[in-house]
């Protein structure tokens, strides 16, 4: 039956996995896939995650489905995490809200949603460069999508000009894919100032705002501060949605937890969006994962499990810029040819590096070091173990 089924590339991020686990260096690290790990190179089980396992299985929870739309009270407590408890919306009951399959999820119901019923345009505008998924996900769901200039090589930092020229001139009303916090894959994010400006800009072309959020949290050490963008586009009135996953912030990968979220007009508009949305989901996969959400709900939803919860964020942001501070400084100690700042300026689970596919050909084969082709790093898989035989082969591979 299968015999004319080309066979496909495999997944450039995840690729990179595989190509690890076949390497027997005792020296080998894996920068592909952005996932935390602690300072011994270890997946990471935050301690608020472990106390509220604890405290389910000792409530005994029972198995039973979740409604279409997740658990109640994960929404609503990923609602204010996102927003803020006094978000206008929130307050007035007019935030349509569904659990989703982690971030992935979410940016799927988003965008067959907006596949479906987003009357003004089906050209979604992503950066250049964007999360690999990103551009797959939109064109399974309908979209058609174009790019807006968002990295400047030369500067290894936000080309804010073609940027903001390039969503000035799509067609009004055009959807227009942001990262709200920690930009995956270069790091590079828009000022405060530069969100206020984007948001006018977006407001004047009447285009439709739709943030993903994979970080929250996970860039500053500070969930205020990473919904910056999202709370201050809401408060200039846009009706943007949000895409929300917990799988980076609580160390929740294999669980699957995540949101989407639609800003409404009012209370009518949100329960029309709302059956629409079930209407989505249930031939989809019917209703999410249970566990993951329980977990988030009993962290976000307890005073004390909380705040251990934002010290333990902080704390792994904190390490990873720890990790940014001492390769640039080893970069410049090894005379390596070139300008590193940008490793430390950088924000988030990753690090642009600027090496070229042949250098990080290089790496792999040379040192057993893997990530992606594009030079993107997960700061994350640096440690006081590995860092310095990672930086004198990177410095190695410059100098060529
Ligand atoms: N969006 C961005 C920008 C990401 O980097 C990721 C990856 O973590 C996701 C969304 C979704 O990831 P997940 O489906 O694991 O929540
Ligand atoms: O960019 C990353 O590394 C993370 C994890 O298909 C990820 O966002 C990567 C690829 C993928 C799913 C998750």
């Amino acid at each position: 039956a299968w015999a004319n089924v080309p066979q496909g590339p495999p997944d450039p991020i995840l690729g990179v996995t595989e190509k690890f686990k076949a390497d027997p260096s005792p020296n080998k690290i894996n920068l592909g896939v952005g996932a935390y790990r602690d300072g011994k190179g270890n997946p990471f089980v935050l301690p608020s995650v472990k106390k509220a396992e604890k405290q389910l299985v000792r409530a005994g929870a029972n198995h039973e489905y979740l409604p279409i739309t997740g658990l109640a009270s994960f929404n609503k407590l990923a609602a204010e995490l996102a927003y803020g408890k006094d978000s206008a919306p929130l307050k007035e009951g007019r935030l349509a809200i569904t659990q989703s399959i982690s971030g992935t999820g979410a940016l799927r119901i988003a965008a067959a949603f907006l596949g479906r019923f987003y009357p003004e345009s089906k050209t979604i505008y992503v950066p250049t460069p964007t999360w690999g998924n990103h551009i797959p996900l939109a064109k399974d769901s309908g979209l058609e999508v174009k790019h807006y200039k968002y990295f400047d090589k030369s500067t290894v930092g936000l080309d804010f000009e073609g940027m903001k020229a390039d969503i000035e001139a799509a067609p009004e009303g055009s959807i227009i894919m942001l990262h709200a916090c920690a930009h995956n894959p270069t790091g590079v994010d828009p000022t405060e100032s530069q969100w206020k400006e984007l948001s006018e800009i977006i407001k004047q072309k009447k285009h439709f705002p739709f943030f993903d959020m994979a970080y929250q949290g996970f860039a500053s050490g500070d969930i205020v501060k990473d919904a910056f963008a999202v709370r201050y586009f809401v408060e200039q009135g846009h009706q943007l949605l949000l895409c929300q996953s917990f799988a980076k912030n609580l160390g929740l990968y294999g669980e699957r937890v995540g949101a989407v979220s639609f800003v409404c007009a009012d209370k009518e508009e949100k329960a029309r969006v709302d059956s629409q949305l079930k209407i989505i989901i249930r031939p989809m996969y019917s209703n999410p994962p249970i566990h993951g959400a329980r977990i988030v709900s009993a962290i976000l939803g307890d005073e004390k499990l909380y705040n251990d919860w934002l010290s333990e964020v902080k704390k792994m942001a904190d390490r990873i810029i720890s990790m940014r501070e001492k390769l640039y400084t080893n970069l410049v100690k090894l005379n390596t040819p070139g300008e590193w700042g940008h490793i430390k300026s950088q924000i988030g689970m990753f690090s642009f590096t600027g090496l070229t596919p042949e250098q990080v050909d290089k790496l792999a084969e040379k040192a057993s070091i893997y990530m992606t082709r594009d030079g993107r790093i997960s700061m994350a898989a640096l440690n006081k173990k590995n860092i310095d035989y990672f930086a004198k082969a990177v410095s190695q591979a410059v100098k060529g």
